[in-house]
C-alpha cells in the first residue's frame, strides 16, 4: 500500500510546480485565480475529479462531493470508506459531512455498509430538515435514498485488524494513531462560491460508537462564504476540543491568512493537549480570494492543490 504521506513526488501533470515556503511561485498569495480545489494529504485523484467539475463551470458543492467520493471507493485507502480500518469490534463505521456557500450542511456519523457517506450527508442536507444522522438511522435513511448495502471491510483491512487484536487487543489512544489519510476537500468555483466536504473511517480500531471530528460541522469542516473554508485531519478528539475548523475560519475573518489561521489553531491544540509525543493534527484553509494554507502539529502533513496551472502536493509547515 502506498504511504500517502511519503508519496509526494508524483504529479498528474508530470512534475511538481515550483514552490517557495509552500506557495506557488507562479502565483503569489495576492495574485490568485479561480477555480481552486485543495484537499488534505496526497489526494491528487480526488482533486482531479473535483477539478473536472470546476473547469466546466460546475459548482464547488458538486466538486467537493465528487472529490470526496474518490477515496471513499478506493480499497487501498485505509482511513476512508471501502477498505477503511474497522473499529475494535471489526466493523467499518464511517463519518462524513458537507457544507455549501449558503451555509447549508449535512452530516452522517457511525454509518455502516454504505460506500459513499459524503453523498448521504448531502442527502441529509438537501432532503431533510436536519443536519446530522447517525448509526442505524443514518443507514436506514441511506437505504431509503437508494444507496446499496455494501461490505466495506476488505481482506487486507480484516487481516490488519486480526493482527492488531492479537498483538494489542485494546483501542488506540489518540497519540498512537498513525493512519491519517482522511480527506477534507475545499473548493472555490468560478462564481466565487466556497464549499467543503470531509469523509473518513476514523481512527483505526476505535471504540465501537466513537465519532471523530470529521462529521462535525465546525470541527472537521466549516465554510463561511464571506470569509473562507477550513477542514481538519488527524486526531479528531483534539480538533473537537477547539472547534478547529470554525476557529480557523473565524481567525481568517479577523484578517489572518489561511496559513496563519491554521497555525494559530494548531497552537491552541498544542497549548491545551496532554498528548505530547505522537499527536498529529493538520488544518487546511482556503479563503474567499483563493488564498490557501495549511499547518500541522508535526512534520509529515501535506495537502494537494489544483489550479488551472497544475496540481501540486505541498508539504505543510509544522509546529515541531
Ligand atoms: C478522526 N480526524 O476520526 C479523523 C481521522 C483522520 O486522517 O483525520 N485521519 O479523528
Amino acid at each position: 500500500m502506498i504511504n500517502r504521506k511519503e508519496f509526494l513526488k508524483t504529479s498528474l501533470m508530470g512534475g511538481l510546480l515550483p514552490t517557495v515556503g509552500g506557495r506557488l511561485l507562479i502565483k503569489n498569495r495576492t495574485a490568485v485565480e479561480k477555480p481552486v480545489v485543495i484537499s488534505t494529504w496526497n489526494n491528487q485523484k480526488a482533486n482531479e475529479a473535483a477539478w473536472k467539475i470546476l473547469e466546466e463551470g460546475g459548482s464547488a458543492l458538486n466538486a467537493v462531493e465528487a472529490g470526496a467520493r474518490v477515496p471513499e471507493a478506493d480499497p487501498d485507502d485505509r482511513s476512508v470508506g471501502l477498505g477503511g480500518l474497522p473499529d475494535a469490534s471489526g466493523r467499518v463505521t464511517l463519518d462524513a459531512c458537507i457544507m455549501d456557500h449558503r451555509g447549508r450542511c449535512g452530516s452522517v456519523a457511525f454509518l455502516e455498509h454504505i460506500l459513499h457517506p459524503v453523498s448521504v450527508a448531502r442527502k441529509v442536507m438537501e432532503e431533510t430538515p436536519h443536519v446530522m444522522l447517525v448509526g442505524e438511522g443514518a443507514y436506514r435513511f441511506a437505504r431509503e435514498q437508494g444507496f446499496e448495502k455494501e461490505i466495506l471491510l476488505t481482506r487486507e483491512s480484516r487481516e490488519a485488524w486480526l493482527k492488531w487484536k492479537k498483538e494489542q487487543g485494546r483501542a488506540m489512544s489518540s497519540g498512537e494513531m498513525e493512519n491519517h489519510d482522511t480527506i477534507g476537500i475545499l473548493a472555490l468555483d468560478d462564481d466565487g462560491n466556497l464549499s467543503g466536504a470531509c469523509t473518513t473511517s476514523g481512527t483505526g480500531y476505535k471504540l465501537r460508537g466513537r465519532v471523530g471530528d470529521s462529521p462535525l460541522i465546525g470541527a472537521g469542516l466549516f465554510v463561511d462564504n464571506e470569509v473562507g473554508a477550513a477542514t481538519a485531519t488527524g486526531v479528531g478528539e483534539e480538533v473537537i476540543r477547539v472547534a478547529g475548523s470554525h476557529l480557523v475560519v473565524e481567525l481568517m475573518r479577523q484578517g489572518k491568512s489561511p496559513e496563519e489561521a491554521c497555525r494559530e489553531a494548531v497552537g491552541r491544540i498544542v497549548d491545551r493537549t496532554s498528548e505530547r509525543d505522537n499527536l498529529q493534527v493538520g488544518f487546511l484553509a482556503l479563503n474567499k480570494q483563493g488564498e490557501y494554507g495549511g499547518f500541522s502539529v508535526r512534520k509529515g502533513y501535506s495537502y494537494t492543490l489544483r489550479l488551472k496551472s497544475g496540481v501540486e502536493v505541498i508539504r505543510s509547515s509544522y509546529w515541531r
